[in-house]
Order: structure tokens, then C-alpha cells, then sequence
């Protein structure tokens, strides 16, 4: 239900028939990266703003400066805003657009992944970090050697080891990697370096994180999506090849790595039997929500599993001013996802 239809949208009615209600209603947030620590739940938003900035394919209007940690002490109970966990003025590298983070703990100390675009404005991933999964972060001086692009999500496996997934098109600038180093040309074209419908698709990227979480131990490598025949989804293919907003959650022992189609706003998912795929495309976790994006995070709970995801719906469809949402999602025997509508 992306915005060339909100014209038509009767928001009471929709907000009725919604799969679940904003968390937070005060500010608006976005990109909900939840984790489970120490028996409370911890979600890292973005935090949209209305900066003024115009609406363009590049993603302009999301200029965000800081972010919120939200926390519930279960999944019913209120989601507490704890204020400010850090701000773009506290960030060395950072001139603008704080987008979607991540975060993790290890060891007793809680990690802040994070997108922002440097002085030459060009999105690198940022590290900060805490003493409290709520904050205060302390970033670091120099974004992580070697980072690009946006929508960075740390995963912990069991063995201990941890990977950042991330990439995301157009805005996010991953199509101006294609040679190794940045494209500036054409600069305000959000397709430019994007490949031909025939080729594949664009491909997501992930690294190991070296011991202490604050760089990467290997240089990134490309994440392959397969479609049922195995092979590479083509660029063309925009229902199910990847756009931005990359997550992994590991069920039975299988790998799931999730995504936003972004221009055709689902969310799909694809399983492996690895942390680096292959991955094959299986199908959608929840159908477009109302807004032009949609991100996710999948976080298990107390022996369920649910998607923390977001809509427009709290701004009556203004894109970048989202607000985040949660809702269970549960498998099959064969352990593929039951697809979610976020309206019934
Ligand atoms: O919030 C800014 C950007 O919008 C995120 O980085 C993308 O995933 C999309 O949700």
C-alpha cells in the first residue's frame, strides 16, 4: 500500500484493522532492530524527524540525527522510550542521515551499529559503545575500515562468532560499489549503476566481526539469493531480489536471511545452511505496509518468535515518518514462514 494510494486511505478504518498498533506514539521511529537481553526486550529504531528536506528516490527526507533505544520489559507490556542513546553531533565521521541500526551485546558491553553519511557523503557503518543495552554510546573516531552502504544487522551465532549483514540500493548507494571503490557519477540518480533486468541482481554483503566488534576480521563478501532452480535472481525479478534491509535469525538449525524488495515493498525471506549462504528464496514474512518502505527484525522471545516491523500509518502516510510495530510470525512443519498482511 505504498503512497501513490493514500489519497484513498480511510486511516481510522485501516488503523482498526491493523495487524498491531505503534509501540510509541510520541515520536516516530522506524527500522525496529530488536533484541532479547537479559530477559527484556530491547528495540533500535531510527528516529525520523521532519527535517524539511525535500521527498527524492535518494531518501533526502530521511535526515535523521539521533536515536532512542525503546525497551519492554515483555512483549505485551509499554514500550519505554529511554531518550537519546546518541547524536549525529557526538558521531567524529558523521555529517547526516543516521539510518537504520543495529545492536549487540557482548561480554557485558552492548554494541551500536550504525549508518550515516561522512563529509564526503558517502554511507559508511559506524560502531558505538555502552555499558547499558539503553545507552549512553560512545561512537568511535573512524567509521569501520572498509564499510559501506546502509541497514547494517549483527548476528550472533552459537558458536560465539558474530557477522554484520547490510547493503541496501539506490539511496543506499550499494550500485556505486560495483567496481570495489565508490561511483560518484551521476549523483542524483538513484538507478544509475543499477544492472540490467536480465542480469543478477545486486547482491547484499556480509563480514565477521573481528573480536572486540568494532571492525571486520575479513573482507566483506557478497551474500548469493538463489531462486528454486538455483540460480542467481535477476535484477529485474524486483518481487523477490534484494533492496535494503537486511536481517538473519536461525530456525531448526536453518539459516534465514531477510530482506526488503524495497520499490515493491515486501518483505521476503530465503533460507541457508550457513551464516554466508547461499541462500534460497522461499517467500514473503509480510506483505507492503502503508509508507514506502519496510524493514524489519526478527527476534525470538521467550520460545516465540516475532517481527518487529514498521508503517506510516501514525502520520496518516507521510513516508518518512514512520512508526514501529510488532506481531508474531509462526513456521510451518517444513519451516517456511506464514506470510503476515499488516491490514486485515
Ligand atoms: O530509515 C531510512 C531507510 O529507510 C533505511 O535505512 C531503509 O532500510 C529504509 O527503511
Amino acid at each position: 500500500m505504498p503512497e501513490d494510494n493514500i489519497e484513498h486511505i480511510n486511516f481510522e478504518e485501516l488503523n482498526q484493522n491493523a495487524l498491531s498498533a505503534p509501540l510509541v506514539r510520541h515520536i516516530y521511529t522506524a527500522d525496529p532492530s530488536a533484541h532479547y537481553f537479559n530477559g527484556k526486550i530491547y528495540i533500535y529504531p531510527s528516529h525520523d524527524v521532519d527535517a524539511g528536506e525535500a521527498f527524492d528516490d535518494l531518501g533526502s527526507h530521511f535526515a535523521m540525527e539521533d536515536y532512542h533505544v525503546i525497551s519492554m520489559d515483555s512483549i505485551d507490556s509499554e514500550a519505554v522510550d529511554n531518550g537519546i542513546a546518541l547524536h549525529i553531533d557526538d558521531v567524529q565521521w558523521a555529517k547526516q542521515q543516521m539510518w537504520a541500526p543495529d545492536a549487540n551485546e557482548k561480554n557485558g558491553k552492548f554494541y551500536l551499529f550504525f549508518p550515516a553519511k561522512d563529509y564526503d557523503g558517502i554511507f559508511r557503518i559506524g560502531v558505538a559503545v555502552s555499558d547499558s543495552p539503553i545507552g549512553p554510546f560512545k561512537a568511535q573516531p573512524n567509521p569501520i575500515k572498509e564499510s559501506f552502504s546502509i541497514d547494517p544487522a549483527v548476528f550472533k551465532d552459537e558458536d560465539g562468532s558474530y557477522y554484520m549483514y547490510f547493503g541496501g540500493l539506490w539511496g543506499g548507494q550499494l550500485q556505486r560499489w560495483r567496481s570495489g571503490v565508490f561511483n560518484a557519477d551521476q549523483p542524483e540518480s538513484p538507478t544509475a549503476f543499477i544492472p540490467d533486468d536480465k542480469d543478477p541482481a545486486l547482491l547484499p554483503f556480509v563480514a565477521k566481526m573481528s573480536d572486540d566488534l568494532l571492525e571486520f576480521d575479513e573482507k566483506p563478501k557478497e551474500i548469493q539469493i538463489l531462486d528454486e532452480n538455483g540460480a542467481l535472481l535477476l535484477s529485474g525479478d524486483n518481487e523477490r531480489r534484494f533492496f535494503e534491509a537486511a536481517w538473519l535469525h536461525k530456525h531448526n538449525g536453518n539459516y534465514y536471511f531477510s530482506y526488503s524488495t524495497g520499490d515493491t515493498h515486501f518483505i521476503c525471506y530465503a533460507i541457508g545452511d550457513n551464516p554466508y549462504g547461499p541462500f534460497t528464496y522461499k517467500g514473503r514474512i509480510l506483505n507492503p505496509v502503508v509508507g514506502w518502505t519496510s524493514h524489519h527484525s526478527i527476534c525470538q522471545i521467550e520460545g516465540k518468535t516475532y517481527l518487529f516491523y514498521h508503517d506510516s500509518s501514525l502520520s496518516k502516510g507521510v513516508t518518512h515518518l514512520r512508526c514501529i510495530k510488532k506481531a508474531e510470525i509462526n513456521y510451518r512443519e517444513d519451516g517456511s514462514i506464514i506470510t503476515l498482511d499488516p491490514y486485515q
